[in-house]
């Protein structure tokens, strides 16, 4: 088994800390985004959609998107749960991972998509889109600290892969200059301490 991964990317991350919170060790092999390795040929055979990071099983079977990575090491590891367990809690992890990634997480890498030389050649941009996704970023930040004041975490009083989406988010927002403002946003500044405090944030 292996991952292919990249240091500096907020998808793969959310793959590692994903993996340290279970425990799990597996041998990764570094993408070299930044030179284009995975617009390439050989890597596209692997994932025709480009995206870092991808994980190949032992029989040759690829896995693409990061939310499918981790389900899959939520079933051959199932703990800690990180998806939620029952019928409730998992609609409402699920709930809010999905609120995490389609909202928060897509807003920010949106604009820098859209926004930043470094897409120049990749996708075709629009600039007008990048404009809104770096005028709605900073109410995302609004909305994670109006979420963390009812709740420990993201999902609840557990935490989940909804706080690992959101962790990397507001981490990679960095890249817009969009940092949490720890006097207006108390409660976001608290769960982020607190979730970068756990060894998994340093994966
Ligand atoms: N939907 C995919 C997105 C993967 C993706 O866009 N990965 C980024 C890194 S965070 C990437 O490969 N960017 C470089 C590129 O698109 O050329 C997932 O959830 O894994």
């Amino acid at each position: 088994m292996k991952l292919y991964d990249s240091k500096t990317a907020p998808n793969p991350r959310r793959v590692r800390i994903f993996l340290a919170e279970k425990g799990i060790s597996v041998p990764t092999e570094p993408v070299d985004i930044a030179g284009k390795q995975n617009r390439g040929a050989e890597y596209a055979k692997k994932n025709p959609m480009f995206g870092v990071p991808i994980l190949e099983l032992d029989d040759g079977t690829i896995i693409a998107e990061t939310m499918a990575i981790c389900r899959y090491f939520e079933e051959t590891n199932p703990n800690p749960p990180l998806f939620g367990t029952g019928a409730k809690d998992k609609a409402i992890v699920e709930m809010w991972q999905r609120r995490m990634e389609l909202n928060v997480m897509s807003c920010i890498t949106g604009a820098f998509r859209h926004g930043n030389a470094f897409f120049a050649d990749r996708i075709t941009q629009v600039p007008a889109f990048a404009e809104q996704c770096l005028k709605e970023a900073p109410g995302m930040f609004d909305f994670l600290d109006q979420t963390l004041a009812k709740s420990k975490f993201i999902a609840g009083d557990r935490y989940s892969v909804a706080d690992i989406t959101a962790l990397c988010s507001v981490d990679f927002a960095r890249v817009l200059r969009l940092k949490i403002d720890p006097d207006k946003q108390k409660n976001l500044a608290r769960w982020h301490a607190e979730v970068s405090a756990r060894p998994s944030a340093q994966a």
